[in-house]
């Protein structure tokens, strides 16, 4: 672990550098993969799956009959235990509803703002060595309340053909339309052409690795949303003299545990507690069972001492984590000043695995300084805006001499022409 002891401002930038990838050759590979799917559809798919995840696949849908025997097979407390996580993210994400926005902008000018939602929507969920059902309810509880008709979801098959039975269980309790085994870049490209099997999609949601980031990336070129540009997991503590040692310590191997290339980095005013959270994290890696993960992940991470709170805020915002956990007697102080953060959990017994979870917070989040523009998946994710305006002949009278004018000036003669029409009609009527 790197210790760095009061760096100075100017040094944030390069210390605070998340590693970069290189995506030029994924880039090319995903373009041809891309255009055979769009071309070759389902038997391109297929083809990818075969060689990407080593295993034919028949029937791409997941059957009833494979829901059923995930149904059972997945454990009743695990099952209670995502029943609690879906109620407090239905609770949470319902609460986001907002009302129609109404109001006369002039006499007789009204305008409105509704919400809608995006029709059809295709989730993506990894595969590899930790199942996420966790981030299927993440996705399909917002896109249920957002009422999307269409909530597809795609995710690799193992090396038997199968999909873990709690992914399947999740996607079926949360509404999902249907379930594809495809993974990779073969499955953002399905979902953003369609095929027979898999219907085409407008906004593409989740996680992946680097293919699967440059693919969803790439889709955005041929018309599809995304819900953000995403990158390895983050996480960054501040912790002061008040924090418990041991629970910084499980915090921040929580994060490392994700990825190697994971990153999480200590901030602190307090150079006693620096040393028990080195100390700690030492301790708690021996025994966990992706060790060799997290020990890659915290040899890349940093331990960074700072004067006081003020130069801790300002190298916080600098670098936006995903999460932001704080822990300090001046936590009001940390929580009226952080700006760019995907989410933020506060206090000793606020662990991000909560967020993770089951506190009800989305655990979507913008990633690689993305905070500093971008919100994290939200009910609003699911749906967009649209304005509507109702103009009665007082309104249009109200107004138009100023949009004719504007017009004119413009040099947009038919646009004047549209109010002027009317309002020699309505003078004509007046005249009568
Ligand atoms: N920390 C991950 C989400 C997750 N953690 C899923 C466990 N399961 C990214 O926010
Ligand atoms: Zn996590």
């Amino acid at each position: 672990m790197k210790k760095i002891n009061n760096p100075k401002p100017e040094n944030w930038g390069v210390l605070l550098k998340r590693p970069t990838q290189t995506i030029a050759d994924i880039e090319a590979r995903v373009n041809e993969i891309f255009s055979e799917v769009k071309t070759k559809g389902d038997e391109a798919v297929k083809k990818y799956t075969q060689l990407f995840d080593g295993i034919s696949i028949d029937q791409l849908l997941v059957s009833n009959d494979e829901i059923a025997t995930a149904d059972k097979e997945v454990p009743l407390e695990l099952k209670d235990a995502i029943y609690l996580a879906k109620a407090n993210i239905e609770k949470f994400h319902n609460a986001q509803k907002t009302e129609k926005i109404t109001i006369e902008t002039t006499e007789g000018v009204i305008c409105w703002q509704e919400k809608r939602p995006i029709q059809k929507v295709g989730l993506y969920i990894p595969g590899g060595s930790a199942p996420l059902f966790s981030t299927v309810l993440m996705l399909a509880i917002p896109a249920n309340i957002a009422a999307c008709n269409e909530i597809i979801l795609c995710t690799p098959p193992d090396k038997n053909g199968n999909i873990n039975p709690a992914i399947l269980y999740a996607a079926k309790l949360c509404g999902v339309t249907k379930i594809f085994k495809i993974g990779g870049i073969q499955a953002i490209a399905a979902m953003t052409f369609g095929t027979k099997t898999v219907p085409s999609v407008y906004k593409i949601f989740g996680p992946g690795n680097q293919f699967v980031t440059v693919a969803k990336q790439i889709a955005t070129k041929h018309g599809v949303a995304i819900d953000m540009p995403a990158g390895p997991s983050e996480l960054l503590v501040f912790a002061d003299e008040t924090a418990n040692a041991s629970f910084v310590a499980s915090d921040l191997l929580s994060q490392a545990e994700h990825g190697a290339d994971s990153q999480v980095i200590l901030v602190t005013t307090s150079e006693k507690l620096l040393n028990s959270v080195e100390r700690e994290i030492e301790k708690q890696l021996q025994v966990l069972p992706r060790k060799s993960t997290a020990e890659q992940a915290i040899d890349n991470s940093k331990l960074i001492l700072v004067q006081n709170n003020s130069d801790a805020i300002n190298l916080i915002n600098e670098y936006g984590p995903e999460h932001f956990i704080v822990v300090s007697k001046d936590e009001e102080f940390f929580i009226e000043n952080i700006q760019n953060a995907g989410s933020v959990f506060i206090g000793d017994y606020t662990p991000e695995s909560a967020g993770d979870y089951a506190s009800g917070t989305n655990h979507t989040l913008p990633t690689n300084g993305y905070a500093k523009q971008y919100s994290g998946v939200n009910l609003d994710s699911f749906m967009k805006s649209m304005t509507f305006q109702k103009i009665s002949k007082k309104g249009i009278q109200n107004i138009g001499r100023a949009i004719e004018i504007m017009a004119e000036a413009e040099g947009l003669q038919a646009h004047k022409n549209a109010v002027t029409l009317r309002l020699e009609s309505l003078k004509k009527k007046n005249d009568e």
